[in-house]
Parts: C-alpha cells; structure tokens; sequence
C-alpha cells in the first residue's frame, strides 16, 4: 500500500438546487471521505475534488418555478452545500462549480476536439416541443410513463423509479412541465454521441475486465444496459442556460448536463493545480468516481465512451456506487421535504458530525438501500460510541488523571492478558485497510469498534480500581496498555470519525499520524504528559429523538393537506336518519394478529380483538399497511356487517378506514381511553 502512484478520487457534483440531506453523505461524500482520509494517512499522492454541479434542467425548473436567475439558484446552494460538506469533514481539495469560467472552457474545448475528430453525429430530428411556452423540452421539462416499468413520474432523460436512461420520445403519453399540455414534436438539430459504436470496447473493458473488482451492483447494471443494446445519445440540448456548443450554427444550444458535468471533474483539478494532466493522464493514476446508484449509467457508459474518443485520458479503475438510503421506510424525497437536511441537522445537533457519520457508515447502503430511522440513530450514539468507544477512552484517561497525575505510567511485567491485547491490537490496521481498499466500509468501521470493544472489555476485566493503590504498579502497566489502544483508536478512527479522532489525540497529546504507525506497540512513552478528558460522545435524550420524529410526521402531515388541497374533497353524500345510523353497530377493537392473504395483492387477514369476540375481518388494506406493522393498532369496526366470503375466508365486519382526497388510507384510530367491545355512536 499504496499499489498506484497516485489517486484521482471525484465525488458526483450534486446540482446546486437545493440543500444536501444525509442520502448524499451515506451515498457518496462518506465514504469517498473515508478512502480519501484513508490514503492521505499512507502518504499517497491523492487528490480529492468536488463542486457543484450548475446546468441542466433541475436546475432551470426551480428558477422558473421561484421566478428568479438561474445564476441566483446555483450562488445560493453551491454556497450552502459547501459549508454543509466542510461542516461534515468532507475533506475536498477542491469545492468547484461548473458555473465558473475555467469550466465552460475545458467543457467546450473537450466538446471540440470530439467534434473535429468526427466523433459526434450530427442529426436533424423531431424533438417534443411546447407550443405554449415556446420550449424544447428535454429531461426534466417533460414527464410521462416509463416504457419499461411503467411508473408515470418518469423524467424525459431517466426514470428515477427503475433507472433506465431514457429518451424523452420513450415517453409514454409526455406531459411539458411547463404547461402540462401534451407537446407536439418539431424539427431541430443536434449531436449524438453514437454510444453503440463503443458496445464492443465497452463489453471488452467492464464485461471482461472488471468482472471481478467492480461492485455487483455496478457490474449488474452496466451489463443489463450493454446487453439492451446502446442507441446514439445527444449530447447537445435547445437551451440557454448551459456551456454553449462551440461550434457555427448552435446559436440556442448548450452541452447536455450529463455532458459538461463529468468533464466538471477535471475542470475542478485544473483550478487546483497546473500540474493537473498527471492526475488525468498518466496511467499510473488510479481514478475512482464516488456516486448514487442513478449515475451509475454516466459514469460507467457514458464518460467513459468520452474519455475514450476524446482520447488522451485514462478511465476510472473503479465506480464504487452505493444503493439509496432511506428515511424512516420511506424514499428521500426533496419535493416532500422527506430528508434530513444537514443544516438543519447541525442546528439541532450542534458538535456531534462524528455521530451522523458513523450512523450512516454502519448502515451504509453498500450493497442495498437501507433505512435511516431517528431510534437507530440515538441506539447507536447511546449504546456503540457513548458505550463502547467514548467510554473505554474515558475511562482511561480520566483514570490516569486521577491515579497517575496524567502521566502515562510505565509498563511493569505484562501478564498474559496485557500481551494477548497488544498483539491483537497490532492486527487491526492492516485488517481494516484491506477492507477499506475493497471498498468495504461498513466493514472496515465495525472492525475499528471492535478495538474499542477489544479496549473495553481489555479494562473492564483488569479493574484496576480495584488494585489502586495497594499495587500501583499493576495499575500502571494496565493503564499504559490501555492508553496505547487509545492511541490506537485515534489512527483508526481519523477516516471514520475525524473529530472525534482528534479529540482523543488532543487528550493524549499527540500529533496527528500515518496509518503504519499502527503497527507501533508502544506509542506513547512513560512520562508523557497527557491533556485533561473531555468527553467525545455524550447520550441522546428521548426527547431529542422524538422531536426530529415529530418534524418529519409534520411533513407528511403537510405533504398530506397539500395532496388534499390539490384534490378536492367528495361532497357529501344524500342525507339518511338516525335510525338509518343506528341500525350500524360499530364497536372499539384491537388488531391482534394479521397475515397477508395469499395470491391476493390487496388483501390482509386480520384477527380483531371485539371486547366480545376474537373475530376474522379480511380486509383490502394491503397496499397501504404491512400485516406486521398493524399488530396492537386499536380499530373501529362494523360489528354486524352480514358475513361475506372473500378468498375462501369468512370475513365478519369491517374495519373502518378514513380515504384521503389523493386516495391513501388511515385508520381512524379510537382514543386511549377506549375500551375494546366500546360503542361507537
Ligand atoms: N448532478 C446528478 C445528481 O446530483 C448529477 C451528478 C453529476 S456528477 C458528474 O444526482
Ligand atoms: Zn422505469
């Protein structure tokens, strides 16, 4: 280690159109921090770049809809999303934008070389249109049905629901979203990059050459869409807000965002250093792109194909992409306000970046999407970093103080115990390297807590307040071996948890330190004085927890009235008498056990608790609720609703449910103090 002479390590340029949430930390900056960390810490020659991406239609919709400048949007949000990643140790070398002017030249001069070289098709072709506005509508300006697995928000360039790349004539009945009238289909000119020509290279270089070292989930992907069969893609789009084509007779069109972005990588290392052509040219140079799931097809495809006609690059050795991380079992949602936005995150949580970082690390979506949940987050301040490694490194220190004066103590006769530690110790580093060059870091971050555990469980077992004082120097021998795990820690640590990292390295009063260090049994010296302890993790309160759960039942509450608002509520029904209610008996009740029907999609069997019967009620609620998550749920229900057979069941009633306007269902939930067999009137 390290094998390359030198590391081009990107993370994807996210569009500066809003804040950043915790699926891009768990997604890309994480764990591209962590490698980047990881590397510096063995001397190699990496650069690390970023930036805002500041074209495409993501982009141009917010201005229209905000009725301000595109150029007002990106300054606003390249700004924000900048201090949220420095706020969260994302340790960048460069932060660009693809507004700046160093950009748009290396995005066009790349355009033209490819263009002088023949590379690009030049094709006159119908484009959809919106004969309202006087818009051509690529990407994101129009929406319709994906043609493959028919979800009806996909966008005129992707579907982000099965992530197929589309063309917007893929669409299935389009809609502009600028008028939300169907659009007509005119002339225009363009230029396409003919990705089918690169099939035979693409299948040779990752079919054949990176079967085995890239992700399955990257592999897969590459393979399903070389195996679709690649079609000419353009490159060029009728907009104003964009890097203009460079070439006579494009008056009107930029460069397609996904075009300019990627090159945004290199324009980014040019603004950092004029010695860049080594850190994009030279084979020896190991680049890897940081990305979502969504981008896979960018970055393993199409840039690639780039790169390779453009011609004096090298390609990325690896596309590490991570799967999505949820909310609380639902999709990150931007538009629903379904995240957890880092500023905001930082308000509430002032200091503790350490504790989101490892959250997300442990659970990063490596090889699948996984779920965030607000219980997970406080279990694993509370019960790993607060337990386990803030209070080994405490205990420690604070033990020191008060036995020692802060002074490492020196190491007497190692029993067998002391021995085992240290030499067990001494594994982690290599142990954890080979697990973060495969790109493995949930991996890599469980194994530095099972050194703090290791550490732990190394003193809980020794007790040295018991030997105090009547045998100090056993007490010394085992604070210095303890001490030295600390100092291990905090080497392990710097990539997961670098403030943290450099908590503990201030209170033992060390600098900063290489990775091979770690292979040292003996960092710190007897004598050495060490700093006072201050805590590195503290406990997260319930009431914390349910705040930020508060808040986000607050924008599904909103996102609710806002479909309700959208869609007008049903009028009333004809009027009826008391004795035509009456005649309903409807009762209080509890769910004490639910299965899902077999063979049926909507159905769920369900066991109601009545106060005067346990009874069967099968009822359509499938597609909303899942069987286990209903179990305990107090209900009303119709008690004498004449039986009815449905899938061969014998169904007793119904459980009343409350429709909202946009069609999703609720229980109509019965107060606390309602009793089951309860008469509902
Ligand atoms: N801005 C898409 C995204 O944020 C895009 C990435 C560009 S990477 C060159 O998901
Ligand atoms: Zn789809």
């Amino acid at each position: 280690m390290p094998a390359y002479k030198r590391y081009t390590v990107t993370s994807a340029l996210p569009y500066a159109n809003g804040p950043i949430h915790i699926g891009h930390l768990a997604g890309v900056y994480i764990p591209a921090d962590i490698y980047v960390r990881f590397l510096r810490m063995n001397d190699a020659d990496v650069i690390f770049i970023g930036g805002s991406d500041e074209h495409g239609v993501p982009i141009t919709i917010k201005a229209m809809q905000l009725g301000i400048s595109p150029q007002t949007i990106v300054d606003k949000y390249h700004d924000m999303i900048k201090k949220s990643f420095e706020e969260f140790g994302i340790s960048f070398d460069i932060y660009s934008r693809t507004s700046n002017k160093i950009h748009h030249e290396t995005a066009s001069a790349f355009f033209r070389k490819m263009y002088d070289a023949g590379q690009f098709i030049e094709k006159v072709s119908m484009q959809y249109y919106d004969e309202a506005t006087g818009h051509f509508l690529a990407d994101r300006y129009i929406t319709g049905t994906c043609p493959h697995c028919g979800y009806d928000k996909a966008y005129g360039d992707q579907c982000e629901k099965c992530g197929t790349s589309l063309n917007a004539t893929d669409l299935i009945e389009p809609k502009s979203v600028l008028s939300g009238n169907p659009p007509v289909l005119k002339e225009t000119k363009h230029w396409f990059l003919p990705l089918d020509q690169y099939e035979p290279w693409l299948r040779e270089w990752i079919l054949e050459g990176h079967k085995d070292d890239w992700k399955t989930n990257v592999y897969g992907q590459c393979k399903s869409w070389i195996e679709q069969g690649l079609q000419p893609r353009a490159v060029t789009r009728d907009l104003d807000w964009g890097v203009k084509v460079p070439v006579e007779g494009a008056d009107g069109k930029v460069l397609y965002v996904w075009f300019d972005a990627p090159i945004g990588y290199i324009s980014a290392t040019r603004e950092l250093t004029p010695d860049w052509e080594k850190y994009w040219k030279d084979p020896e140079t190991k680049l890897v792109h940081f990305i979502g799931k969504d981008n896979i097809v960018f970055h393993c495809i199409i840039f690639p194909c780039m790169l390779k006609a453009e011609g004096s690059f090298i390609l990325p050795d690896n596309v590490p992409a991570n799967e999505f991380m949820n909310l609380e079992n639902d999709k990150i949602s931007t538009s629903r306000n379904w995240a957890v936005w880092l500023h905001e995150y930082l308000e509430d949580f002032p200091g503790k970046q350490d504790v989101l970082r490892y959250t997300l690390t442990s659970n990063a979506p490596e090889t699948k999407d996984n779920d965030f949940t607000w219980k997970d987050f406080q279990m694993k301040n509370n019960s790993e970093l607060v337990a386990i490694l803030g209070n080994f490194v405490n205990r420690t220190i604070v033990l020191t103080e008060k036995y020692f004066n802060g002074i490492v103590p020196a190491q007497a006769t190692l029993t067998d115990a002391d021995k085992a530690a240290l030499e067990e110790m001494k594994k982690f580093p290599a142990r954890i390297a080979e697990s973060l060059q495969a790109y493995r870091f949930r991996e890599a971050l469980s194994e530095m807590m099972n050194l703090a555990r290791l550490g732990n469980k190394y003193l809980t077992d020794a007790e040295p307040w018991k030997k105090y004082p009547a045998d100090q120097e056993r007490v010394g021998t085992i604070l210095n071996v303890s001490l030295q795990i600390c100092a291990q820690l905090s080497i392990l640590a710097e990539p997961f948890l670098p403030f943290s990292a450099k908590k503990i390295r201030d209170m033992l009063n060390i600098p900063a330190m290489k990775w091979k260090d770690g292979d040292k049994l003996n960092w710190l010296e007897s004598g050495h004085q060490l700093n006072k302890a201050v805590l590195l993790f503290e406990k997260i309160e319930d009431a914390a927890i349910e705040k930020q759960i508060q808040k986000l039942l607050d924008a599904k509450k909103a996102n609710i009235a806002a479909a309700a608002a959208a869609k007008p509520v049903k009028p009333s029904k004809p009027e009826i008498t008391y004795d035509d209610f009456s005649k309903m008996d409807i009762r209080v009740g509890t769910i004490l056990e639910a299965v899902k029907v077999p063979k049926a999609d909507k159905l769920l069997k369900i066991t109601i608790d009545t106060g005067l019967d346990h009874r069967t009620v099968v009822s359509g609620i499938a597609q909303y609720f899942k069987a286990e998550e209903i179990i305990g749920k107090r209900v009303c229900f119709l008690l004498n609703l004449a039986p009815r057979k449905l899938k061969g069941i014998d169904s007793q009633g119904m459980i009343l449910m409350a429709e909202n306007p946009d069609g999703s269902l609720r229980f109509v939930t019965p107060d606390e103090g309602c009793l089951n067999g309860a008469d509902v009137k």
